[in-house]
């Protein structure tokens, strides 16, 4: 009889906002075949702790997988760890994804946690649990590339994965997640929205991205035939009639991205992506009459600055000129842009900030339905074999309020305290004063008010009016300051953040 895996995604969101896991729904595929395997969601099973622990109990599990991103879904990781880990010692638990990636030290510096899985993580864990189960010992253990583990009181960090493509041709076992209907939800782009990843990878190498450390600047985009059958399952089998595609970047090579505009311009059905400006800015007429067709309602733009001197710093490799054109580019063509912005980073923090404030105004003017997503600059320590001097560079210059050199948490609890759950999300640094977090707040007040986010289909429309126009004096005016007249108003109107919970 073959063995049984646990593969767990703990609570990351709302019940609302729960999307299809793929991380476990890829790992679950991939061990078909060798080990047997199921899914718990903390996102739907609001009780996923009592439910591993009941699993595990029973005798039903040998191994427990599980997807940590930084943030709020380490607490919840963490708690489903410890609950395991006290009931039954000898059940090999085994971490995953983006946190264990950047942090395998932290990870394995937790006694719930016995193996630390970096980057892509289908053929890591197919090895791993051959090893565990198969033995061979420590010298089995220490030729898995892409492997954190402890031998003895040292914790080894095995050299790097090579990037696989294999990703692209699975299909996903969504039978495994219960109800997949449940994954389906209305949002701006329509009734019965899904998440999907197409390709893989970014073959970008930004310094501040969590998504360079999963691929070290590799892509690989899939064939036209595999997105149009997928799309074809995701329509028929789940009534989808929007897609919300999740590829870390969608707008790769041109002559390689045209075969799938042409795919989504059979289907129609709006969607939305990750894209860069200069990839915007360089498509072809031809590609943009692909880009209508296909009804992309949204393109998700890490605009980051309005400095070039710390575009070139973070190794962003597009310029604030290809910003503004691209802004112009997705007027002219119907699609709204999605903006994403770095304030305060530690070399300028006010200056910086303030600068963007006005850049913004500008792309307001320029095309005021543009989305603006305003995170604070918080680059991410450099992940174990991470070959990137520039990564490594960006963070040892970083210093606290005081001067003092910021010093990361070294464990997986130290990392889920709030301030750094706060810097995991892009929301706090230690570098940033009282006054320009006030500041920033503030400022993010009146533009969401003034400017509320059209993914937001859940707030009435008598509320947004309200807030807009509450709000217009003082953006038209630039009196950010203190505006406690909007922020009782939020108090009756919530408005969606984005940011936080996605479409
Ligand atoms: C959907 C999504 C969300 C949704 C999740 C909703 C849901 N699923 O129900 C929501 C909106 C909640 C969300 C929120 C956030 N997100 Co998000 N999100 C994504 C997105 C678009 C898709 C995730 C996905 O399905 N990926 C596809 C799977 C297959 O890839 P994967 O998860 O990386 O899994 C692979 C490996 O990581 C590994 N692996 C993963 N788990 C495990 C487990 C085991 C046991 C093993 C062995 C391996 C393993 O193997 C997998 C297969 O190869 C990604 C971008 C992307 N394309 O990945 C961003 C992304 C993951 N998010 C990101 C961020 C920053 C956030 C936020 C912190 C943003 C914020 N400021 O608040 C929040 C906080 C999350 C939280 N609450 O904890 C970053 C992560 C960067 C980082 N270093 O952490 C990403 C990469 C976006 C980006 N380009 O910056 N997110």
């Amino acid at each position: 009889m073959s063995r049984h895996v646990l593969l767990i995604n703990p609570t990351m969101t709302s019940r609302r906002s729960a999307r299809f896991p793929l991380a476990v729904l890829n790992l679950s595929a991939s061990l078909d075949g060798r080990y047997t395997s199921s899914i718990i969601d903390g996102n739907l099973d609001r009780d996923f702790v009592s439910t591993a622990v009941q699993s595990v109990q029973a005798g039903e599990v040998d191994a427990v997988g599980i997807s940590v991103m930084g943030g709020p879904q380490l607490r919840t990781a963490i708690a489903v760890s410890q609950a395991i880990r006290a009931r039954s010692a000898a059940t090999p638990i085994i971490w995953g994804g983006h946190f264990p990636t950047i942090c395998a030290e932290a990870s394995l510096n937790s006694p719930y946690v016995d193996y630390a899985v970096r980057g892509q993580g289908e053929e890591t864990l197919g090895e791993l649990l051959d090893a565990h189960f198969g033995g061979g010992g420590a010298e089995r253990l220490a030729a898995i590339a892409g492997l954190s583990w402890r031998r003895g009181a040292e914790i080894v960090h095995n050299r790097n994965r090579a990037f696989s493509a294999a990703g692209i041709a699975r299909s996903l076992p969504y039978e495994r997640l219960g109800n997949p209907q449940r994954y389906i939800a209305r949002t701006y782009l329509g009734n019965r929205t899904t998440g999907y990843q197409a390709a893989l990878g970014c073959r970008f190498r930004c310094t501040f991205c969590g998504v360079a450390a999963m691929f070290r600047g590799k892509t690989a985009l899939p064939a036209p035939e595999r997105l149009e059958l997928n799309l074809s399952v995701l329509t028929e089998r789940f009534g989808v009639d929007s897609v919300q595609i999740y590829d870390h970047n969608f707008f790769d090579r041109e002559q390689d991205t045209q075969p799938l505009l042409e795919v989504l311009a059979k289907f129609q059905l709006p969607w939305w992506c990750y894209a860069r400006a200069d990839a915007l800015v360089n498509l072809s007429e031809q590609s943009w009459a692909l880009v209508r067709k296909s009804r992309l309602r949204m393109a998700y733009i890490g605009a980051e600055s309005p400095s070039d001197w710390l575009l070139h710093d973070i190794r962003k490799g597009t310029r604030i000129d290809q910003t503004l054109a691209a802004v112009e580019k997705c007027r002219s063509n119907g699609v709204i842009p999605e903006l994403s912005f770095m304030l305060a980073p530690p070399q300028d923090p006010w200056g910086e900030t303030e600068r963007t404030f006005e850049f913004i105004r500008h792309i307001k003017k320029i095309h005021p339905q543009s989305e603006i997503m305003l995170y604070v600059y918080a680059p991410l320590p450099p992940a174990p074999g991470s070959s990137n001097p520039a990564v490594e560079r960006s963070v040892s210059q970083l210093r606290d309020g005081e001067g003092r050199p910021v010093v990361f948490p070294t464990t997986a609890q130290g990392w889920a305290q709030k301030k750094w759950q706060a810097y995991w999300c892009h929301a706090d640094t230690p570098w940033l004063t009282d006054d320009l977090r006030q500041r920033i707040k503030d400022f993010t007040t009146v533009l969401g008010c003034r400017f509320p986010t059209i993914t937001d289909v859940r707030s009435a429309t008598w509320g947004k009016a309200t807030l807009r126009a509450l709000s217009s004096w003082r953006y038209r005016y630039q009196r950010y300051g203190r505006p406690w007249e909007l922020d009782v108003a939020r108090k009756f109107v919530r408005l969606w953040d984005p940011r936080v919970s996605g479409l």
